[in-house]
């Protein structure tokens, strides 16, 4: 089979409902740019698309909750995402919105083209309605318990716990997410993707087609909805939010999200042709052109099933290649997640690592979710940092480019004769490139990740070994074979970071004087030769003897512990408010007058003895020196303190209280306490030791 030409890269479209953190960029954007750099490296015809996901119930939802309008909130974010991305080095070619006007076109004109063809069922069917908010519930505008698996925040079109996806009628106990309310039921009607026409293609496409390459997590996905039987899924929404259905009869009816989201990587794919002069057809029309879609595993079905049925549907595009899609990634043990700010987000990591792009895509490769869900801290990205970055790769360059300027005026030395060391050493460089492309072909980043780290380890080890600085002492020559060979490494590690460490790369590039372009396939050398990733498999030098290094500068930089400490202290904020946020607020009591409060007399006092009242759980008997006297107080605290806890501790008394019979002992005021986060009792006392009893509290 001959190489494909083209590729159309793609990656999960964000929704504009929240900035972008680190399970974003594991999952999707981070392996998806190392894909596309890597594949225009190799001299592929290659087109990364991507934009804002900008319809759904999560923007209104999301709008409602920070008090903007829609528009202004989808403005606000697609900036905001679009900027991260940037300064992140993802290279999409286009970056478009689902609110573009040659989207809504293009998601119009697809949804007709379907409906000329006969391809969708029209039904008035009983849906959701919440009477209160006088809406339809879908998708995210209702909850339910999932019949598949049990998890009771299932959304209204898919359970986010198991990954199916649903017809909100299909939830048991379904709750509106607008008003609380248990929903009724309203007709309406709606056009239907009748999913099991599709079965027999999906059948051979992906389970007779693609059981060799396709990942086993999204290959045995698609297996199990396709053997459970596909229902048809309605396209439409009644909603005023979204792509409005152009058709007679659909008025108030807008596109289903997921019947427009992917439809917006055609629509970028146009935009970025429009802009460049180029004809986007070939990209999703010719069979020679590879269509990969990079996402996560919640978005599987949307992918592997529901889009191709559409795609198959149409008639004129080709399908997916492949739908490398991760799992999950966590941080420090818990579920990351935007509504609980539980998340490291981009944009901060780029204003507090300022220049420190590559360390956080090496760390999201390292160790990155392609097989199960995995875990992200602080600790491992300082360690991967020190202990690879810098220990490893920085080293290693900054000692042979150091040496070189130190021995030889920063010119690649001509070698003498070389040792077995020296041609082991280079047989082993040579072995590289094929081994990371092998591993980049194959999705398996991770393991890419770790290649490259080994090709800086064979250069660290050779240099540690053949210890040029002491060398130099007696045998100038002999390092001059050492560094040349070290500097052939250096090079090869320029051009093989370039798709994973692509900031790492072209610094490297500046450092060893390779005045290249990353984008462009063929990396020039000054005198004109040109460079390229199977260079490094050829016998012939990378770098030649007489060439002029620039000067040396560090590629990376220790993380200190204080740095990571305050990631994890800003964490340890934000679940502590988690917390508080969650234990329900008691609502206000009914007011009361100045006159009615000023009855109240509340003083500083002491407790002097403290006993547990006889046969009862909660009850102690406490007496206390209120400034005015010395008094009985009971007080339901038993379950909380020890008597010898207390005694001697200074409280609030409310002392006016009438006197009250506990037990058969009179208590003669309260004591004010509140509960913490345990349901611990804890003394609303006054902290200072100089305040007397007696001292009124106003
Ligand atoms: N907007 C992303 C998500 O599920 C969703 C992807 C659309 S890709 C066409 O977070
Ligand atoms: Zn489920």
């Amino acid at each position: 089979m001959s190489e494909p030409m083209r590729y159309t890269i793609t990656a999960a479209l964000p929704y504009t409902n929240g900035p972008i953190h680190i399970g974003h960029l594991a999952g999707v954007y981070v392996p998806a740019d190392i894909y596309a750099r890597y594949q225009r490296l190799q001299g592929k015809d290659v087109v990364f698309v991507c934009g804002s996901d900008e319809h759904g119930v999560a923007i209104p939802m999301k709008a409602k909750k920070e008090g903007v309008s829609a528009k202004s909130l989808i403005d606000k974010y697609h900036r905001m995402i679009k900027d991260s991305f940037e300064d992140f080095g993802i290279t999409f070619d286009n970056y478009s919105r689902t609110s573009a006007e040659i989207h809504h076109q293009t998601a119009g004109d697809f949804f007709v083209r379907l409906y000329n063809q006969g391809d969708f069922l029209e039904e008035t069917t009983a849906q959701l309605y919440d009477e209160e908010a006088q809406q339809f519930l879908a998708d995210r505008f209702v909850t339910g318990t999932c019949p598949n698996c049990g998890y009771e925040e299932a959304y209204g079109d898919q359970c986010e716990n198991c990954g199916t996806s649903l017809n909100a009628t299909e939830l048991i106990n379904p709750k509106s997410t607008l008003s609380g309310a248990k929903p009724a039921l309203r007709e309406t009607k709606h056009w239907f993707l009748p999913l099991g026409r599709y079965e027999d293609f999906l059948n051979e496409w992906i389970l007779k087609g693609h059981k060799a390459d396709w990942k086993p997590n999204v290959y045995g996905q698609c297996k199990s909805w396709i053997e459970a039987g596909l229902k048809p899924r309605a396209v439409t929404r009644d909603l005023d939010w979204g792509i409005p259905v152009p058709v007679d009869g659909a008025e108030g009816k807008v596109l289903y999200v997921w019947f427009d989201a992917p439809i917006g990587y055609i629509s970028s794919t146009k935009e970025w042709a429009d802009r460049e002069e180029r004809d986007w057809e070939p990209y999703w029309k010719d069979k020679d052109s590879k269509l990969l879609h990079f996402i996560g595993k919640d978005n599987i079905v949307f992918h592997c099933i529901i889009f191709p049925s559409m795609l198959k549907a149409h008639g004129e595009y080709i399908l997916p290649d492949n739908v490398p899609a991760n799992e999950f990634l966590n941080l420090e043990g818990n579920k990351l997640s935007t509504s609980k700010n539980w998340a490291v987000w981009l944009h901060e990591y780029l204003d507090e690592f300022t220049g420190m792009q590559d360390v956080l895509r090496y760390v999201l490769t390292a160790n990155a979710p392609e097989s199960k869900d995995n875990d992200f801290t602080w600790k491992d990205f300082q360690a991967r940092n020190n202990n690879e970055l810098v220990a490893i790769f920085g080293n290693f360059i900054n000692r042979v480019v150091v040496l070189s300027h130190k021995y030889f005026d920063g010119i690649v030395p001509e070698p003498e004769e070389f040792k077995t060391i020296d041609e082991e050493t280079l047989g082993q460089l040579r072995e590289f490139p094929e081994i990371i492309s092998d591993r980049l072909e194959r999705y398996r980043f991770r393991e890419a990740s770790q290649e490259l780290m080994n090709m800086a380890r064979l250069g660290n080890k050779y240099l540690a070994e053949q210890e040029p600085w002491k060398v130099i002492k007696e045998d100038e020559g002999r390092v001059k074979t050492i560094l040349y060979i070290a500097l052939q490494i250096a090079s090869g590690l320029a051009i093989c970071s370039d798709p994973l460490l692509p900031f790492t790369a072209k610094k490297l590039r500046s450092m060893l004087g390779l005045k290249t372009h990353p984008s462009t396939p063929k990396t020039k050398l000054p005198e004109g030769r040109t460079l390229h990733w199977d260079d490094i498999q050829k016998p012939k030098a990378l770098i030649p003897a007489g060439h002029q290094l620039e000067k040396a500068e560090l590629l990376f930089r220790k993380i200190e512990d204080k740095e990571v400490q305050a990631q994890l202290d800003k964490l340890e904020a934000t679940r502590r408010l988690n917390e508080t946020e969650k234990k329900s607020v008691m609502p206000q009591k009914e007011t009361i007058s100045f006159e009615d409060f000023s009855k109240i007399d509340m003083r500083v006092g002491t407790i002097l003895e403290a006993e547990k009242m006889p046969k009862t759980k909660k009850l102690m008997v406490l007496k206390v020196d209120t400034g005015l006297d010395q008094r009985t107080i009971v007080s339901g605290i038993a379950e909380s303190f020890s008597p010898e806890e207390i005694i001697g501790r200074k409280v609030t008394v409310l002392v006016n209280l009438a006197p009250r019979p506990l037990r058969g002992v009179d208590s003669e005021g309260m004591i004010l306490m509140t509960e913490n986060k345990d349901g611990k009792l804890v003394f609303l006392n006054p902290d200072e030791e100089d305040i007397d009893n007696g001292e009124t509290i106003s």
